[in-house]
């Protein structure tokens, strides 16, 4: 241990032991809305799969809260092949949603989570009111900490956003949402529009209790010597460090316009503890890691040590004295 820095979970407190000397314990809870959680840091929709499939790296009781992948009411197969490919700065992604569907999801995967003690929150989507509100009937009250309403996924329609550039429509998502369950609601929302203040301002409205800012950018990467788009349906969302200032400004823009009332999650291009601590100084509350996990599938546990050691060298003893410090 000497000579290396390391952190141990202990209730809502992670403590630094640098060299055998204890540093000054850091209080690593933060509220979303109604909901506390341990820890800042989150899995990202759609980066950590449906159930436990990262549990052989690491607790996922250990993070804040672990986000699976985007659910539709029904099974859905999802885009054909190639669906990843690389960028200079982050890489594309067309997954086209797949997922097992909703009742199949509470019936294998869930279990899996719960016997685990992990904060569940589940992304769903649809392409109407009715298939979001139909995904959301599906879910328990039990086992699952919030709901994620993913108004964002740029692989739909081709990149068609059906809900992101409309504050409207949002907001009858969100609305018909909250009628379904009783579960806090999350908004996901999208970069691709430069409405994203006042679709925020709707879902609040709604009955949001927080925003998740931001999904991927829409992108297009081809291959000269062919003509041909290296992914399978084309267009993409881009997402890893390239997207982080994108990020950083969509939430610093947010909680400027709504202050800190609507509480904001934060996501894209963290893979560093200090990432995380420029998204909160921005106005989030808490963050999610995504396509750092396919370099390294510890990174959500990482980023969430190295956050913690980033405040306690500064003499930071909550993390949410971050929150919203860029705004000061
Ligand atoms: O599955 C996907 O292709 C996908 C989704 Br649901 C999303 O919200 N964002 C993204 O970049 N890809």
């Amino acid at each position: 241990m000497s000579g290396r820095v390391s952190a141990a979970v202990t209730g809502s407190l992670l403590r630094i032991v640098r060299g055998g000397c204890r540093a000054p314990t850091v209080d690593t809870s933060t509220a979303i809305g109604e909901v506390v959680l341990a820890g800042p840091v989150m899995t990202a929709a759609g980066t950590a799969g449906h159930a436990d499939e990262l549990a052989p790296w690491g607790d996922l009781a250990v993070l804040g809260a672990h986000v699976v992948k985007s659910l539709h009411r029904d099974p859905w197969p999802g885009n054909p092949p190639p669906r990843l490919a690389p960028a200079d700065a982050g890489m594309l992604n067309s997954v086209g949603l797949t997922g097992p569907g909703v009742a199949a999801w509470v019936d294998r995967d869930l279990p899996r989570l719960r016997r685990r003690g992990v904060r569940t929150v589940v992304s769903i989507w649809g392409r109407t009111v009715e298939e979001y509100a139909g995904a959301a009937a599906g879910l328990p009250d039990e086992g699952i900490v919030a709901v994620e309403v993913n108004l964002s996924c740029p692989n739909l329609d081709g990149g068609r956003h059906l809900f992101a550039h409309d504050p409207d429509a949002s907001a009858r998502v969100v609305d018909a949402v909250r009628a379904t369950v009783r579960l806090p609601v999350w908004a996901k929302l999208s970069p691709n529009t430069d409405r994203i203040v006042e679709v925020a301002g709707a879902v609040r409205e709604a009955g949001a209790s927080a925003v998740t800012l931001v999904n991927t950018l829409l992108g297009l990467a081809i291959d000269p010597a062919t003509g041909r788009a290296r992914l399978g349906a084309g267009t993409g969302g881009l997402s890893g460090p390239a997207l982080r200032p994108v990020a950083v400004r969509a939430v610093h823009a947010v909680r400027a316009a709504h202050g800190p009332g609507l509480p904001v999650i934060g996501v894209g291009g963290v893979s560093r503890g200090v990432h995380a601590a420029e998204l909160l100084a921005a106005g989030a509350s808490a963050v999610q890691v995504g396509t750092a996990t396919f370099v390294d599938p510890r990174a959500p546990w990482r980023v969430q040590r190295e956050l913690v050691a980033w405040c306690a060298r500064r003499g930071v003893r909550a993390v949410a004295d971050l929150v919203g410090s860029a705004h000061a």
